[in-house]
């Protein structure tokens, strides 16, 4: 068989199963193409695509001015290494700089290659400016995190599944628990080693927990109050995902801020990832001001591919939409639109316990224990029904469509969404 000839769903799964590495277990639909918030499998069925690849896709799929932008660059000029300069990445630098609002960006492809790049930063300030002795340094992470796969980042996890037999681990993290400010002032009172808060502004792989209003902007005064860094992880929550431009610092761009309800936090070191490449090529970046940007000096950081010209090109087109199509607003009503309508109905649900969320970054709480296997079921009779959601953990459904679903759109998956929930009333 031709290796691009069209195939069925089965014969994809099968090669997938026979030559990839089993390190998924994907839903069981094999897609083909993808347009704004639709996407077709290989049978020609569309769509409502509720996952956004993890909020990676947030412009929406192959959006054409990302993939113009892709296009073009390609055609140029694609990769030069750091060896040398190029026309493009500092043209990048100082978009997204202006963007979000910081001095420094230091470019990179994966979230975890930039999480990896913050704690790095972290540690070199605090020996260098804070003044803490060599290798002492801690940073101080939430329970049930999610930051990547790599194996400093899992020596920090606390998810069994994702660190067992993966040893030796990095040491230099404390655990506590998360949305708990009483838990960070203590681990920030009796150790002077501390360098750094690293913190999901909500957590989302544990099932969307948004804190209470006022903790990271709490969080942060107590990090200033001790000399430590504030480090926001906004991979899965910034570029417009939760209503603003970021979750925490709107920085918006925009007219109406919203952030009425949660208060801005200036992070010391901000982390993205996923939608600020719109979905269309892997790019990462950490972004800090002057003063802690500083202490990374050549040859002390770096990658291949880092800052390439072809992720500057994507990176300024995907970050212009969000902000010519206003995004950040339209998950804000959106998203308050659909917790509200799911919340009519879960108020007569005996399947569903709860809703959660902020824009367009929500989950549902299945009413059965974690171990059962209905959320994997509803997400079945989703994908039936034409909508692609999957669960988290055991009984939450994430919900996060791409950010530019038109209200009818939205109240069309609301329907699917609750008419599907109903096939599993008790
Ligand atoms: C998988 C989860 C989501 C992230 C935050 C860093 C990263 C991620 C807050 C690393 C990545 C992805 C990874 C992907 C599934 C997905 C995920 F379920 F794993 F946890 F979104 F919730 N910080 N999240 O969410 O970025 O290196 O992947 O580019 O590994 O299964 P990455």
């Amino acid at each position: 068989m031709a290796v691009l000839e069209q195939m069925t769903s089965q014969q994809a799964i099968e090669l997938e199963n026979k030559y990839g590495a089993h390190n998924y277990h994907p839903l069981p639909v094999v897609l083909t193409r993808g347009e704004g918030v639709y996407v077709w499998d290989v049978n020609g069925k569309k769509y409502y695509d509720f996952l956004s690849a993890y909020s990676a896709v947030n412009q929406g799929h192959c959006h054409p001015k990302i993939v113009n932008a892709l296009m073009n660059q390609s055609q140029t000029l694609t990769l030069t290494s750091r060896a040398f300069y190029n026309d493009m990445l500092g043209k990048y630098e100082k978009f997204a700089c202006e963007f979000f609002g910081f001095d420094k960006l230091l470019p990179m492809n994966t979230g975890a290659e930039a999480v990896e790049t913050a704690l790095k930063l972290c540690r070199k300030w605090a020996y260098e400016v804070k003044g803490i002795a060599e290798n002492k340094a801690e940073i101080i992470v939430c329970e049930n995190n999610f930051h990547g796969r790599t194996t400093t980042i899992i020596s920090f996890s606390n998810d069994p599944v994702a660190r067992e037999h993966f040893g030796p681990f990095t040491n230099g993290f404390i655990k506590i628990e998360y949305n708990n400010l009483q838990a960070l002032e203590a681990a920030l009172k009796n150790n002077q080693n501390v360098a750094g808060f690293l913190v999901e502004p909500i957590q989302g792989e544990a099932g969307v927990y948004v804190p209470s209003d006022d903790y990271l902007l709490k969080a942060k005064a107590l990090c200033e109050q001790y000399n430590v860094l504030f480090i926001a992880d906004e991979v899965q929550t910034g570029i417009a995902r939760t209503g603003r431009l970021l979750a925490t610092c709107g920085n918006c761009s925009c007219e109406n801020k919203n952030c009425s309800d949660t208060p801005e936090v200036k992070p010391d070191i901000l982390i993205l990832g996923k939608a600020i490449s719109g979905g269309v090529y892997p790019v990462s970046a950490v972004l800090a001001n002057d003063n802690i940007m500083k202490v990374i000096k050549p040859g002390n950081h770096g990658s291949t591919f880092g800052g390439n010209p072809v992720a500057a090109a994507v990176a300024i087109a995907a970050l212009e939409v969000v902000r010519d199509e206003n995004l950040a607003e339209n998950a804000f009503y959106l998203g308050n639109l659909f917790r509200s309508e799911l919340q009519k109905y879960i108020e007569t649900s005996s399947i569903t316990k709860l809703v959660r969320g902020k824009g367009l970054l929500n989950a549902i709480v299945i009413n059965d224990d974690e171990e059962s296997d209905t959320a994997w079921n509803i997400c079945l009779a989703l994908r039936d029904n034409g909508l692609l959601a999957k669960p988290t953990h055991g009984n939450i459904i994430r919900f996060a469509p791409p950010l530019v679903m038109t209200e009818e759109q939205l109240l069309d998956c609301v329907s699917i969404i609750i008419k599907t929930l109903k096939q599993f009333e008790k």
